[in-house]
């Protein structure tokens, strides 16, 4: 077989487990999750048997979003801890055979770094072309761009009398990567923390580094806006190489580059063997599904046929050319149970599926924090127990409209990024566990009854099926290095594929509340290796009736 699947690689026989350190634990009763927290869970995190940490942004940070606005780079924020916590933190996933990515916030940065600060001093300060800076046209903003999280992605500056570009919230001023010192700073700010002995970045918005020009977008969708306009500029391949080269060829580590605008049809300029830029990439076609022309709070209905339409199209798109990245969840979506499984009625049998789909399809796994215990979204009431700046911003931008702000309100407990962000449930204490004091957010009112320490003396619960497929994840290589072979490719709610390599695995899921049959042409004896149900069928199968959310990895002999 080709290329890419076979070369082996630590990074694609690794699991990842992404923490949001401030919802984590808190270790010192402030009610902010910390680096200490984190340290006093390793070996829970260790016990689940992934390999990578990945962790969100832990830098010197305001917190206009949350540490993806950073003020200093080499610094630590001082509600996570001190460098010298991190620096521990560091030492014992190492010791524990773990490895830690970071995440890289380079398209941006916040309006109190120090390189902003000079910039917007004067028109001639020497930093002034580290973000870009454009003049009024007939005293408004250069054009009529709108930014990810409602608004203008233009802010005046009163004191120099120029607008300048920020493609999230005005905190986040866009860098000018257009810049070479911009560029050698960001690479610099790498090879800190590389030297520090960090094991490779998750990189943030990476596609829209490069801007293609400042005209109007004639596009009415936002959707088409980021593809068409802001994601895939000119340079940005050229500076992704180029940071391949000074940075990332010198060390050994892994990068997985997340942002809008990948595609299935430009996905491997990203990762193809021969391009040296980034090893995985994000896309968001299964996360925006359920997304209208207007994003997250225009949602829409999809289909399960639609979902594992976008898997198999995937896998074929970079089959043989570059390496998968296979998630679910993470901190700005909605719970995973909740969006794509059955969180009400099937809520046990459909994490599990959802877990064995992760650990199970071409790629290396992701799995979100709170997700290994099947957590789901929240419900809230009110505008003010949210926490995100793209429910505010966008609650008021609803509200100057004058639409609909219960419908709103309804929209975010379905499908907001708090829902991710709510604190980790370790117990069922007053806080959750997770600290001493009323945490920074509220817990999600589920937390009495899906926890920790529940699942924990349940040897059949999600948390220990996941370390149950997590282990033999590991043991069984050809989940790693195999092919990829959907059969019954036409069945509407059935997701059926063999893995082959030095064994034969077949994985069927019912991605459905009802019974479903699956005819197996050919059938082999089959073996059951794993299932999130008791008793499910084996032997010389022709129909394979799986019951709702029914989930089986087979051997074949
Ligand atoms: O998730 C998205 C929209 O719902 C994507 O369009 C987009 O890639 C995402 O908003 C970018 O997210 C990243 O950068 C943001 C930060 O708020 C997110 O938490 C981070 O993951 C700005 O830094
Ligand atoms: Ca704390």
């Amino acid at each position: 077989m080709k290329g890419i699947q076979k070369s082996k690689n630590w990074w694609k026989e690794g699991i990842v487990y992404q923490i949001y350190p401030r919802s984590f634990k808190d270790s010192n009763e402030d009610g902010i999750g910390d680096l200490n927290g984190i340290l006093e869970k390793l070996d829970y995190i260790k016990s689940l048997g992934v390999s990578i940490i990945w962790l969100c942004p832990v830098y010197e940070s305001p917190n206009k979003d949350n540490g993806y606005d950073i003020s200093d780079y080499r610094a630590i924020m001082s509600e996570f801890g001190s460098m010298d916590d991190f620096d521990r933190l560091l030492e014992e996933i190492h010791a524990k055979g773990m490895r830690i990515i970071m995440d890289l916030v380079a398209n941006h940065t916040s309006d109190q770094h120090e390189w902003f600060l000079e910039s917007k001093n004067s028109l001639d300060n020497p930093r002034r072309d580290y973000y870009i800076w454009k003049d009024p046209i007939n005293d408004n903003a250069p054009n009529n761009w709108k930014a990810f999280f409602s608004g203008s992605t233009w802010e005046l500056d009163p004191q120099t009398g120029q607008y300048y570009l920020h493609s999230f919230i005005k905190e986040q001023p866009d860098l000018n990567w257009e810049n070479s010192e911009v560029r050698r700073g960001i690479h610099e700010v790498m090879k800190y923390w590389l030297d520090k002995g960090i094991d490779g970045f998750r990189m943030d918005v990476i596609t829209i580094i490069s801007k293609r020009h400042f005209n109007d977008s004639p596009y009415k969708s936002f959707s088409d806006t980021v593809s068409k306009i802001y994601a895939n500029g000119p340079r940005l391949h050229e500076f992704l190489h180029e940071m391949n080269v000074e940075v990332l060829s010198k060390y050994d580590v892994m990068t997985v580059g997340e942002g809008p605008g990948i595609s299935l049809d430009n996905a491997t300029e990203f990762v193809g063997e021969d391009r040296a830029e980034l090893n995985m990439i994000f896309h968001f076609d299964h996360m925006f599904i359920d997304h209208g022309e207007d994003g997250r709070f225009d949602p829409i209905p999809f289909s399960k046929k639609q979902f594992k339409d976008i898997f198999i199209a995937w896998d074929r798109a970079l089959e043989g050319k570059g390496w998968g990245s296979i998630f679910l969840g993470n901190h700005d979506f909605a719970r995973m149970v909740s969006r794509f499984g059955n969180d009400k009625l099937h809520r046990d049998p459909s994490a599990k599926l959802l877990a064995t789909l992760l650990m199970t399809m071409r790629g290396t796994p992701y799995i979100y924090q709170g997700d290994e215990l099947g957590m789901v979204n929240n419900q809230i009431d009110r505008i003010d127990q949210f926490d995100d700046v793209e429910i505010q911003n966008t609650y008021q931008d609803w509200k100057n409209k004058g639409k609909d702000l219960d419908k709103f309100i309804s929209i975010s407990n379905e499908k907001g990024r708090d829902n991710a962000r709510t604190p980790m449930q370790w117990d069922a204490s007053p806080n959750g566990g997770f600290s001493s004091t009323k945490p920074w957010l509220n817990l999600n009112h589920t937390y009495k009854n899906i926890n920790v320490s529940l699942q924990e003396q349940d040897s059949n619960s999600i948390l220990n099926y996941y370390r149950k497929l997590i282990q033999y994840r590991k043991d069984h290589l050809t989940l790693v290095y195999g092919t990829f072979e959907v059969i019954q490719e036409n069945h509407e709610t059935i997701f059926a594929y063999w893995r082959k390599e030095d064994e034969n695995l077949l994985i069927v899921h019912n991605l459905s509340d009802d019974k479903n049959t699956l005819f197996i042409d050919d059938p082999v004896p089959l073996k059951i290796e794993i299932s999130n149900y008791q008793d499910s069928q084996e032997g010389h199968i022709e129909h394979l009736s799986l019951r709702p959310w029914e989930s089986i990895i087979y051997r074949a002999n």
